[in-house]
């Protein structure tokens, strides 16, 4: 922190805690509610205006999450007996209203600071606590730091030539106005067809005069199979709960299943297309990950999964044309190499006359002018101009923080080399600093809620630890940061992932290095190997 930000630490608050947690989503309410439990003085600062973290600032028209609610909410009975959602996939207002909910029921938000965005922070090694800086200009100090800024906290605007000249409105989907944008009646364009484009474009199809979507590469959705909730199926669906949290515990992705024990190359032509159907048809993520093993391993396996896919999309779609753009006779990259988004009719509004497909691979966006999107086979007229174009993941909520270790860099200089997070959890150079959801931890591979559980029980057992030693100060070491981060590329690299330029690999982002991001052994090993370090006295940890 500048000389001038340390005088204001002496003149002004000068509050001490025990832990400041970063971000009010999911990993912030666990942990708080843990920490709290445990005796310390906690405060979680948010920088939205209410709790629910990437669902407060995600509120564009159609955005949902795509894990089923049962898995998309805390384990404990006494949370879960009294919340229903009313669809299967909840839609972001009922996700947040699942947030007040459990804030009600926890009384967290006496312990929240909201509107305040946590801008940097600084060790100081002579008392062992981190300053943090806000938003308000308040500092407060406290001995551990605990970051859970989620996967998609920055929002990636790319540089488009004459974007300030659009007289519309323009907005990214994780910046939506909080108050809303009617977009009937209105042409609408939508840059991006990831998870946020496609919401988003499903029901800008249903309203708007016109819409326009702009796709780079196509996205190998799957049937979101959305239906509703009513009293009974939730019911019956609740008796299965005990067992389906038990399960998710220990299971791959953090869900109620795994993948199939069976490789598509082991099976008959029949026995694999009997299986894509039937996967198919439980829709969701299961044609990805609870499909056969070798899916993302094995060439062949992925190429017939592709094809599998293809021809039930295009099936849908009426212009050949538009067909070959958007489900590819030969891939643009491996099936499930980018994460698939779930889809409800996304495939069928290119039918509809007032929805056009642009593909910016054919005919790139030149500029955008005042009154809409020049691309070089013409313009495009637009009122509205939607920027569904993702994140600097993973990463971008901790590196966008000034964080200063021990060594003289920011976290955000150190993984400009490289990201080296041992565990996923911490860094070293940064002692008494923790991160759930961060980089090297299973993260985009794993269910949310169920990541923030064990990996917030977790960083209560070492926090627990230290406290009960009275020891000062722990840090990850370099060898043990060095040695995670070869076992998470080697995992990698045995999968077909790096051959997609997904925000798996940073690769969606101008200048970040090109390194997968994410621990792709699955979150019943990452966990072993956590609660390994664990037993052997946190091995990997510097701890005194
Ligand atoms: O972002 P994305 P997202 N010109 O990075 C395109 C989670 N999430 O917000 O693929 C033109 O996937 C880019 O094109 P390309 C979920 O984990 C979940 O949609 O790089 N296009 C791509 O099409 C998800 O995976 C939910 O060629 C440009 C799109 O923008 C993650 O967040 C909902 C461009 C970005 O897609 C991110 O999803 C929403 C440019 N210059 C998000 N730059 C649910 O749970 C980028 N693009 C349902």
């Amino acid at each position: 922190m500048s000389t001038t930000a340390t005088k204001r630490t002496a003149e002004a608050e000068t509050e001490e805690l025990d832990v400041i947690i970063v971000g009010a989503g999911f990993a912030g309410f666990h942990l708080l509610d843990r920490l709290r439990g445990m005796g310390m003085s906690v405060q979680v600062f948010e920088a939205g205006n209410g709790p629910s973290g990437v669902w407060y600032w995600n509120c564009y028209p159609g955005a949902r999450v795509d894990s089923p609610g049962p898995m998309y909410q805390f384990s404990r009975d006494d949370l879960w007996r009294d919340w229903k959602f009313s669809e299967l996939y909840p839609s972001w207002q009922e996700i947040r209203a699942y947030f007040h909910y459990v804030d009600k029921k926890l009384d967290l938000s006496r312990d929240i600071r909201f509107n305040r965005r946590v801008n940097e922070a600084e060790f100081d090694p002579a008392h062992n606590r981190w300053s943090v800086r806000s938003s308000d200009g308040s500092i407060t100090r406290a001995r551990y730091f605990v970051l859970c800024t989620g996967l998609g906290s920055k929002p990636y605007v790319p540089e488009l030539p004459g974007l300030s000249d659009f007289a519309g409105e323009h907005h990214h989907t994780a910046l939506w106005p909080q108050q809303g944008l009617d977009l009937a009646s209105k042409r609408v364009g939508v840059i991006g067809t990831g998870a946020s484009g496609v919401q988003v474009a499903q029901e800008a199809a249903a309203v708007a005069a016109h819409l326009t979507v702009f796709q780079r590469t196509p996205n190998l959705a799957l049937p979101m199979r959305q239906r509703k909730l009513d009293d009974d199926t939730i019911r019956r669906m609740k008796e299965g709960y005990p067992l389906a949290y038990q399960k998710r515990r220990t299971s791959f992705g953090g869900f109620d299943y795994d993948p199939l024990e069976k490789s598509a190359s082991e099976v008959s032509e029949d026995e694999r297309r009997a299986t894509f159907e039937r996967v198919w048809e439980i829709g969701g993520l299961a044609p990805w990950v609870g499909s056969f093993n070798d899916l993302l391993v094995n060439e062949q396996s992925n190429r017939a999964a592709y094809d599998f896919w293809r021809d039930k999309t295009r099936a849908r779609i009426k212009d050949p044309t538009v067909a070959e753009t958007l489900a590819p006779t030969e891939p643009l990259h491996p099936y499930g190499t980018k994460r698939p988004s779930l889809e409800q009719n996304f495939f069928d509004i290119f039918n509809q006359s007032n929805v056009s497909l642009v593909d910016l691979r054919k005919t790139p966006i030149e500029r955008v002018t005042r009154s809409g999107i020049k691309t070089t086979a013409g313009e495009h007229d637009l009122d509205i101009l939607v920027l569904a174009t993702g994140f600097d993941a993973v990463t971008g909520g901790l590196t966008s923080i000034d964080i200063h270790g021990t060594q003289g860099e920011t976290l955000r200089e150190k993984w400009a080399k490289g990201v080296r997070a041992h565990l996923g959890m911490a860094a070293a150079g940064f002692p008494n600093l923790l991160f759930v959801y961060g980089p090297h931890s299973p993260n985009a591979f794993a269910n949310g809620p169920t990541c923030a559980e064990l990996q917030g029980d977790w960083i209560a057992g070492l926090l627990n630890h230290v406290r009960q030693r009275d020891w000062k100060r722990f840090e990850a070491t370099a060898p043990a940061e060095e040695e995670w981060r070869a076992e998470v590329h080697a995992l990698a690299d045995a999968t077909l992932f790096p051959r997609a330029d997904s925000w798996y690999l940073g690769a969606n982002i101008p200048g970040k290095p090109r390194e997968m991001l994410s621990f792709a052994g699955g979150l019943s090993t990452y966990m072993a190997k956590c609660n390994e370090s664990a037993e052997r006295g946190y091995e990997g940890f510097t701890i005194g």
